[in-house]
């Protein structure tokens, strides 16, 4: 069984971070399939459709936390279909393509509608890099709104860094904090606007780790916290009781080799995620409009139904 070399260096990259950000990961691993089929060399459709799904498994156990990734391989081996090796490579193809599409227009329909949130003059608080969180505020300058930024840096890997120069691309002014500083600048804040793994059918919100933190935080602050997500960030086996995974990363992103040897042996814990409860986020923002975290089961039912069974696993 012949994996292409795309799905390999795409597992690789999710893995390696290379390619991140839950959005990011889910279009990567469905253009993964999308080459897997078009370059297939299976003669039967049997082998054609065991491939794919070794395709799937492959990147599925890349990283275990985004749900995105899971939900872009269901959305496209769910629509694999057909007699023939010619009609399954076709059907993959034009599922893979027609997820890309739905994700981009997801994006900015969801950046619209949280853009409605964003007043001229506010300051944002950003922790991560999220590129839904990053479409509402790109829809508001689109608007004509002006907005300023403070930006966490987000230890260990910094993807504050990436947000940082997103906006000032977009020509918002922004000022870069240690995460360690959030509770002191959420005074200057309007607005703690952050991005999701996950979404469990409760209404938590799976985001990088430290997120929590600064929404209790924002809480008692009294500043409105939104999570911007497109709905492939919904969990669906969490309606059947399934708890999220929160990827546990190597203590080397934490602490060097040398930092290593001076300390002495101590254990070191890295967990990527937290989880945010639905009380303390103010709306959460998708392509489907705006949602208080408890009422976002009601989606999940609606677009997932019941039926949450892998179609890489076999
Ligand atoms: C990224 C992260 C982002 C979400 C949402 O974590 O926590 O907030 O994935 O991103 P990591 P997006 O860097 O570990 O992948 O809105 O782009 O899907």
């Amino acid at each position: 069984m012949d994996l292409h070399p795309t799905v390999e260096t795409t597992a690789e990259d999710i893995a390696s971070m290379e390619t991140r950000g839950a959005a990011t990961i889910g279009a990567a691993a469905a253009a993964a399939l999308r080459v897997q089929a078009g370059e297939s060399d299976a003669v039967t459709p049997e082998a054609f459709r065991a491939e794919l799904r070794v395709a799937g498994r492959r990147l599925h156990e890349t990283r275990p936390t985004a749900v995105s990734l899971p939900n872009a391989l269901r959305y496209v081996l769910r629509r694999m279909d057909g007699d023939e090796v010619a009609t399954l490579r076709a059907s993959v193809v034009k599922a893979a393509t027609e997820f890309e599409q739905r994700l981009d227009r997801a994006q900015s329909q969801l950046g619209a509608i949280g853009a409605n949130r964003l007043q001229d003059g506010d300051v944002v608080m950003t922790h991560c890099h999220s590129t839904d969180a990053l479409a509402c505020v790109e829809a508001a300058l689109d608007q004509g709104k002006h907005l300023e930024a403070i930006v966490k840096e987000t230890r260990p890997r910094l993807q504050g860094h990436i947000t940082a120069r997103a906006l000032r691309e977009m020509g918002v002014p922004v000022t870069l904090i240690v995460d360690n500083a959030a509770r002191r600048y959420l005074d200057d804040a309007d607005h703690v606007l952050v991005g999701a793994d996950a979404i469990a059918a409760d209404g938590s919100v799976v985001n990088k780790i430290g997120t929590s933190g600064l929404a209790v935080n924002a809480r008692e602050r009294g500043v409105p916290i939104v999570v911007a997500a497109q709905t492939i960030k919904l969990h669906p086996a969490t309606m059947t009781g399934h708890t999220v995974e929160i990827e546990m990363r190597d203590e080397r992103e934490v602490v060097s080799d040398e930092d290593r040897a001076d300390i002495g042996d101590v254990a070191v814990e890295n967990p990527a995620f937290d989880v945010t409860p639905p009380r303390h986020i103010d709306a959460i923002v998708t392509e489907s409009g705006q949602f208080p975290p408890e009422s976002i089961v009601t989606l999940m039912r609606e677009l997932f139904g019941d039926g949450v069974a892998e179609p890489w696993v076999e």
